[in-house]
């Protein structure tokens, strides 16, 4: 007999994520991932100046913020044949860099460390004993057996008075979590600085663009002035604290995330066998060294891997109309052409036909549509996009770094290469690019400073600002490697105004629903046979749900108005 149960709003994420899970024997034998709120931001778009689009999509989203602002402006330079000044390309590299490291130490201590760590077990640690481990496996100063000892306390208030505030929603002593009290100590102790760090680092965002969340973009370059004189909007002094911020981001992931990461992770190997899922990966490439039209600069490199084989990466064309195409079968969306279709984006159609309940309902009808994600697919592959997509590409393709970081890892935890392919390699996978991301931003930073010296101080190219000079038609593509993984817009322009634009992003990569193969996406085959422990209390399924970090508003470009749902898991 198998049990139906409902997580609906799977909380610790951006925006409405509703799972349905079958449970029979112990494990998960169905399971779907529904989107369950819509905006069109798509629609939005149409009529309107396609210098303007970033502004529009930057909304999108103000957890990834300033990614889809960045694959805006490089799809609108890709329709008008528009290439930047190289400051600018650094410039949002070192933007970039910063929102890979913000996001990524945001996700593992705020929106996923608590499906591992059991704050209410932190309270029978060890001061003295949590104080010898955390300097065993970390520099980190803050260490001290009075420090751990006060956090103790503050947090015991706390569990007495029964109001545990932010951690009131955990699964506290369920038999999934491991770690040993110091351990759990030492995670709820950095939870809380990792609040207090994550403040600063975006101030780096704020800086080159403006403001923070949605910093400021331009189609062309970037909108900040550069110089080492007093008069430039980004001068000496303001250079010299981007320069502190990114080393201060750099220490915090070495010494904070980095030890903490493979300390939580040696108490849950069997996690490197469970979560898997599709062992397909994508990666559209990102941080161009030589300008965004030389692939071969990317730091992260694009490429596919179907079926965990590692032996071979694909190319991927992202302007072929046979490779990326999205699907509405299963979603609450109508194309003109029939329903069972892929259109690629450039011909993609945003048209809402909501056919669900009415809320509230018990079950979503899954025979039928059932979320407003479109599904995507390449070559009609259903595939994983993100952090472990682009470590397994780096790796594949052999490149050192990668190479050294994940050879490292899997040596420190004693595990064979084939647990990369699982919740815990997705979760690892986040880390090691947010050390190999950090080295690479101070790269990026000495070279904007060599520019500049050398006088080079150009930050937007305007020679085709103005729509006099564009072609009556155009078509574009830009990406970007967000946070969460491949990020695609596409743009038609028709007399100097957007005819269409379409967004592919990597939670509805991810989290989109079936195919009209019945091929599931990935969250769906990721969750696959998950032992689960106790169905009211499935700690499990957040464990591999939360290791891809969805971002609903991102998957459905939707935005939470009212939304106060509350939170239940119901057992049936
Ligand atoms: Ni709203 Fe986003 C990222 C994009 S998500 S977080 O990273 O693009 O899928
Ligand atoms: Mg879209």
């Amino acid at each position: 007999m198998s049990q139906r149960i409902v997580i609906d709003p799977i909380t610790r994420i951006e925006g409405h994520l509703r799972i349905e899970a079958d449970i029979q024997n112990g494990k998960v034998s169905d399971v779907y991932s529904a989107g369950t709120m819509v905006r069109l931001l798509e629609e939005i778009l149409r009529g309107r100046d396609p210098r303007d689009a970033w502004a529009y999509v930057g909304r999108v989203c103000g957890v990834c913020t300033s990614t889809h602002s960045l694959a805006s402006v490089r799809t609108v330079e890709d329709a008008l044949d528009i290439v930047v000044p190289p400051n600018a390309e650094i410039v949002r590299n070192l933007m970039f860099a910063t929102l890979y490291m913000h996001d990524h130490v945001v996700h593992f201590y705020h929106l996923h460390a608590l499906d591992w760590v059991d704050v209410v077990n932190a309270l029978k640690a060890d001061p003295k004993k949590t104080s010898e481990l955390a300097q065993s496996i970390s520099n980190w100063p803050k260490s001290s057996t009075g420090y751990f000892s006060d956090l103790q306390k503050r947090i015991g208030k706390f569990v007495e008075s029964g109001q545990l505030g932010i951690f009131t929603n955990g699964y506290w002593g369920h038999s999934a979590y491991k770690l040993p009290p110091e351990v759990n100590l030492i995670g709820l102790a950095h939870y809380l600085e990792a609040l207090e760090w994550q403040k600063e680092i975006v101030k780096v965002q704020t800086i080159f663009g403006g403001k923070n969340p949605h910093p400021n973009y331009l189609v062309g370059g970037m909108a900040c002035a550069i110089g080492l004189d007093d008069v430039s909007a980004i001068n000496a002094e303001r250079l010299a604290y981007i320069k502190q911020l990114l080393d201060d981001g750099k220490r915090f992931i070495e010494q904070v995330y980095i030890p903490d990461l493979l300390a939580v992770a040696s108490f849950y190997k069997d996690w490197g066998a469970i979560g898997g899922g599709l062992g397909n990966y994508l990666v559209y490439g990102d941080l161009p060294t030589n300008g965004f039209r030389d692939p071969s600069s990317f730091k992260f490199p694009a490429g596919a891997i179907l079926n965990k084989d590692l032996s071979k990466v694909h190319e991927v064309n992202m302007r072929e109309d046979s490779e990326i195409q999205e699907f509405i079968n299963k979603s609450w969306y109508s194309y003109e052409g029939g329903d069972n279709v892929g259109l690629h984006p450039w011909k993609g159609e945003t048209k809402l036909n909501y056919t669900g309940p009415k809320p509230p309902y018990e079950h979503l009808n899954t025979e039928e549509k059932y979320s407003f994600l479109k599904t995507p697919r390449w070559k009609g592959h259903a595939m994983e996009v993100g952090p472990l997509a682009r470590v397994l590409v780096g790796y594949a393709k052999g490149i050192p770094e990668f190479k050294e970081v994940v050879d490292s890892a899997l040596k420190h935890l004693d595990v064979p290469a084939t647990a990369l392919f699982s919740t815990l390699g997705r979760t690892a996978a986040r880390g090691l690019e947010a050390q190999l991301v950090a080295n690479w931003a101070q790269e990026f930073y000495d070279q904007l400073i060599q520019n500049i010296k050398l006088g080079d101080t150009r930050m937007a190219n305007t020679e085709k600002f103005q729509p006099e000079t564009w072609p009556a038609q155009a078509k574009g593509v830009g990406h970007a490697e967000a946070p969460r993984g491949a990020l695609g817009h596409w743009i038609v322009i028709e007399d100097q105004k957007i005819a269409n634009y379409q967004l592919v992003v990597p939670t509805t990569w991810n989290a989109s629903p079936r195919d009209p193969q019945g091929q599931m996406s990935a969250y769906e085959a990721a969750l696959m046979d998950t032992p689960i422990a106790d169905p009211e209390r499935p700690v499990e399924i957040l464990r591999t749900v939360h290791s891809f970090d969805p971002c609903m508003a991102c998957a459905v470009h939707l935005y939470d108005e009212e939304g106060k749902h509350l939170s239940r898991v119901k057992v049936l």
